[in-house]
């Protein structure tokens, strides 16, 4: 059997101090250049403001390829094509003129791919050396990721797959089933995993237990209450329980250790995106829904065979939790929540967002705990998850709004209510708290925020050092364009003090 390290053992390894604050430089082969000291430039003449914005940059490149990739996925799988003027017709007015003043807006028809390559043309060496451009080409790719790739994505998904209901869904390892076949499925693009949803419900299908993990999982627990098993970090567990059959993943937030570990167990790794691929996995790629249907029969016949081969089960240790999910715009007492706010019954609304980075020790949830007594606290992404094993999705005083794309649901809650309080989204106690994040997204999210005019918490350094000009920009010239503010907290009783002294 192969020795293989588990996540845990994995985060020993500590991060590298200076790449940390985002005061390393790879763009080209002089390098890598080091910036210790204030005044060090690197071999080419570049200060640690240009290399920190231009790290930045290209992480928010990647955030927005992630999602803008995520609805353009799903565009090409239902043959649909781009909405023409998308962000004009969801986007407040106020919003657009200001996005045209600073020349920031998108304008045409896939112009956010040219923008993704323009980060990183911006960014290679010897191009662009003003920080303010470099991190106001990262503000657009923020607006780009807000609306193409979450808005979007979250929209043909609501089309394509059905609205999410308020109901009771169930969470946790516990969710996997000793005596059923189960079936995992994982990533981020619910494709697959909604037309294997709907086999899994077919009459004869009832020793099949489809659990979800990550987005993909939070998303199908949304709209379809099929219980989630774990969000990124449980993701080996799910494996190591030695009881899932097959895991089906489609793309982003997939482990590699995962091809690893399904060697040591009787599990079959399966993938289905082109681009996410593992040497020796069986990979079933998507082509139309009927070849679909097909491969969800294949793998459900796969799943059950493979049950035979189980050798040891582990004893789950984690129990299931009942939460209530499928919140959204659409359903939320959003009248109320606008009077509440007004009569200052209510603080305001904090989101709280994001992923759970396992470098991140700080308590977040008894900060999140406390701040629910004065604020509305909505949930996405993995750290919903943290939230509802601890009991606290109750659909009272935390609201689950399903998976990160869902995010689109978080700004539209904003974007109603200032409308019916007529009012600036900014003007309005509104809020965005990513206390642990990992991926290159939830930072881009934090920028699609921020150009909406909502301050924005990060909890953990993301390339972003107190004592460079950089980090004034975030605090101050931000709130000059866009009345908000980009930043760093990452002691959770100061954090509170900040929002409650604001
Ligand atoms: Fe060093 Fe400049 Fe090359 Fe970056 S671009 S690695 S700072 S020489
Ligand atoms: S899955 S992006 S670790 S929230 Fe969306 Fe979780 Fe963060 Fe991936």
């Amino acid at each position: 059997m192969k020795k293989i390290k588990f996540l845990k053992e994995r985060t020993e390894m500590q991060p590298c101090a200076i790449g940390l604050q985002g005061k390393c430089c790879k763009n080209c082969l002089m390098g890598p250049c080091r910036f210790i000291h204030p005044e060090d430039k690197g071999v080419c003449g570049a200060d640690i403001d240009v290399i920190t914005s231009k790290n930045i940059l290209r992480f928010v490149a990647g955030g927005a390829s992630a999602h803008i990739g995520h609805a353009y996925e799903i565009l090409k799988f239902f043959k649909r094509k781009y909405p023409l003027g998308y962000i004009e017709k969801k986007a407040p007015p106020y919003l657009i003129k200001l996005w045209k003043k600073l020349e920031i807006m998108p304008k045409i028809y896939f112009e956010h791919f040219k923008d993704i390559s323009q980060a990183l043309h911006m960014s290679t060496m010897g191009t662009c050396a003003d920080f303010t451009k470099l991190l106001g080409w990262a503000m657009k790719l923020g607006i780009e990721d807000g609306y193409y790739g979450v808005y979007l994505a979250t929209e043909l998904e609501d089309k394509e797959f059905g609205k999410p209901k308020i109901q009771k869904g169930k969470i946790n390892l516990g969710v996997i089933e000793k005596d059923k076949v189960n079936i995992a499925v994982h990533g981020h693009v619910p494709l697959f995993a909604e037309i294997l949803a709907s086999e899994c419900k077919k009459k004869g299908n009832s020793d099949i237990n489809l659990v979800g993990v990550c987005c993909t999982g939070a998303s199908i627990l949304a709209r379809h209450g099929i219980p989630l098993a774990a969000n990124f970090i449980l993701q080996e567990d799910v494996i190591a329980t030695g009881m899932i059959d097959v895991m089906v993943v489609d793309t982003q937030c997939i482990m590699p250790s995962l091809a690893d570990l399904c060697e040591c167990f009787h599990t079959n790794l399966i993938t289905t995106n082109p681009f996410c691929r593992f040497p020796n996995v069986l990979h079933m790629p998507l082509k139309t829904k009927k070849h679909c249907v097909a491969v969800a029969k294949k793998i459900i016949k796969i799943a059950r065979q493979n049950k035979k081969a189980r050798k040891k089960i582990s004893e789950i240790k984690k129990e299931t939790k009942e939460v209530m999910i499928g919140f959204s715009q659409y359903n939320l007492p959003l009248d109320e929540w606008a009077r509440k706010i007004k009569n200052k019954e209510k603080r305001g609304i904090i989101a709280v967002i994001g992923c759970v980075n396992p470098r991140v020790s700080d308590d977040w949830i008894n900060a999140y705990k406390k701040l629910s007594k004065d604020y509305i606290i909505l949930a996405t992404g993995c750290i919903a998850f943290e939230l509802g094993i601890r009991g606290l999705l109750d659909g009272k005083r935390f609201f689950h709004l399903g998976s990160c794309v869902n995010n689109a649901r978080v700004a539209e809650v904003f974007r109603i209510i200032a409308k019916k309080l007529g009012k600036k989204i900014t003007k309005l106690p509104f809020f965005a708290s990513c206390p642990a994040p990992i991926t290159e997204k939830s930072i881009a999210i934090g920028f699609f925020f921020a150009s909406i005019g909502i301050d924005v918490h990060f909890g953990y350094p993301f390339l972003l050092s107190s004592d460079s000009k950089i980090a004034y920009w975030f605090e101050n010239l931000l709130k000059k364009d866009f009345e908000s503010r980009i930043f760093l907290e990452t002691n959770p009783k100061k954090l509170l003090e900040e929002i409650y002294t604001k």
